[in-house]
């Protein structure tokens, strides 16, 4: 038995309780996800994430650059890769620091506003919320003299069209931009920059390394406004951190404090952050957990649990669970394309992609498996196909209803094409089956890497 095959074992042991309860949390599994950014753009949910490196260097956080995951039905998460980069900048010496992202839309243009740690906050342009993301400025765009706090950018655009870019670690500043959401205006605060005063009435408080008491705010910022009042949530207290938030009238302030948000968890990292939307009537908080590295701060997961806000508009105190969102909030069809990439939950996959494929499921070993959730299955189907390559002599895919041991609804043989990038269309019969459910894929075969996945869909 291989280490990957050990842990696999292990894995689906802790995780035969987790697939009963319809483990949600972590949202991504394949990699080690943080710094939850959501955005919800036609129809559709994006979170822009920075990513914890598998192998941590020098004990402290290793992050290259920002992936993006996004749903309709707020169970299934479709994967498009890491979405930009460290490399997209040329101006830093920065090889590391890709720290925490968040992206926006205006006029068809999605701007990813992003710190370099120690490099300051830049920001990133794209035509598609998926990039590519390509450096409008060539520079910095936060040209303080503070870039070592100039973290976790947070931005919104109010109902009048000005839009504010909130940031920083342990003070918390902001800048009015302008209407082409790449420079600022200059003439306010310290040109352009304004602090905000960090009152314990504005951020609650908290008892410094010094012994003196100061406002609790750490980082973190989520800035948003709902129902004409303005909230900023954060990471408080220092390390370890919980969330809190605070509440304004204005863009600008001044900010009251509110209440915690989320308290401390074992399974929570050293740090936390989150991020707030409402999206098809409900109401989301994301946020990092450290479960699927079972402990490694520097290795942390997205996680998102659906909460209420109260009649008053406070935010409630909002439980981190392993369940997380219990119900899809949208069946999937199956009959057109389905990305290998979309899933609910997988144990010991990672995905890749290339220009021509875009992202495909790969690592596939025996015993690995996906699972997508409330597949609807209309009147009934007949057969599955899916997109496949494979450098070594293949293996099978089992379709089965629901969890690894479920029905088995048929086998698709997946041999040789030939090449790990030598793409190929295998279908198979299936067993007759009506209505909505979930669907397991469980990868079979010899031991090392099987096949590529790329897509699949049911034929009625
Ligand atoms: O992910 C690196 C840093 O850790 C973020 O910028 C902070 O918000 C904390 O989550």
């Amino acid at each position: 038995m291989n280490n990957k095959q050990a842990s696999l074992l292990t894995v689906l042991m802790i995780t035969g309780f987790l697939l009963t309860a319809s483990a949600q949390n972590p949202i991504v599994q394949t990699y080690f996800t943080a710094d939850p950014a959501p955005m919800v753009h036609d129809g559709t949910v994006y979170v822009y994430t920075s990513h914890d490196e598998d192998t941590t260097v020098n004990n402290f956080f290793t992050m290259y650059d920002w992936r993006c995951y996004s749903s309709t039905d707020m169970v299934n998460w479709t994967d498009h890769g890491a979405v930009a980069s460290l490399k997209d900048f040329n101006w830093h010496e920065k090889s590391n620091g890709a720290w925490a992202p968040q992206c926006i839309e205006r006029n068809g243009k999605f701007y990813l506003y992003v710190p370099i740690h120690g490099e300051g906050t830049a920001v990133l342009v794209s035509d598609s919320p998926t990039g590519p993301f390509t450096d409008p400025i060539g520079k910095r765009l936060i040209d303080s003299d503070h870039i070592w706090q100039d973290i976790d950018p947070t931005v919104a655009i109010d109902d009048d069209g000005q839009a504010y870019l909130y940031w920083g670690n342990p003070n918390l500043w902001y800048v009015k931009l302008n209407e082409d959401m790449v420079s600022y205006d200059k003439n306010i605060g310290d040109n352009g920059i304004v602090s905000i005063e960090m009152t314990t009435e504005a951020f609650g408080s908290q008892k410094g390394r010094d012994g003196k008491t100061r406002a609790s705010y750490t980082e973190g910022p989520w800035f948003y406004k709902r129902n004409n009042l303005y909230y900023m949530v954060y990471a408080a207290k220092g390390i370890p951190e919980y969330i809190a938030y605070s509440t304004a009238q204005s863009p600008e302030g001044p900010w009251n404090y509110g209440e915690i948000v989320m308290e401390r968890a074992d399974h929570l990292a050293f740090t936390n952050h989150a991020g707030i939307i409402g999206f098809k009537g409900n109401s989301y908080i994301f946020y990092h957990d450290q479960s699927l590295s079972k402990g490694e701060g520097f290795k942390r997961s997205v996680c998102v649990e659906q909460f209420s806000y109260n009649a008053d508009g406070s935010i409630p105190l909002i439980k981190p669970t392993k369940e997380g969102v219990k119900e899809s909030i949208a069946n999937l069809n199956p009959f057109k394309k389905v990305e290998a990439e979309t899933m609910a939950w997988s144990e010991g996959l990672k995905t890749a992609g290339n220009s021509q494929t875009g992202v495909y499921v790969t690592t596939i070993e025996n015993g690995d498996y996906l699972i997508v959730r409330s597949v609807d299955f209309g009147k009934g189907v007949k057969k599955f196909k899916a997109g496949v390559a494979s450098g070594s002599t293949g293996g099978k895919i089992e379709i089965r209803l629901n969890r690894t041991d479920g029905e088995l609804l048929g086998t698709l043989p997946v041999n040789s094409t030939g090449g790990w990038q030598n793409w190929s269309v295998k279908s198979c019969k299936l067993k007759k089956t009506k209505g909505v459910h979930d669907l397991c894929f469980v990868f079979k075969g010899d031991d090392g890497e099987l096949f590529n996945f790329d897509w699949w869909s049911l034929i009625k």
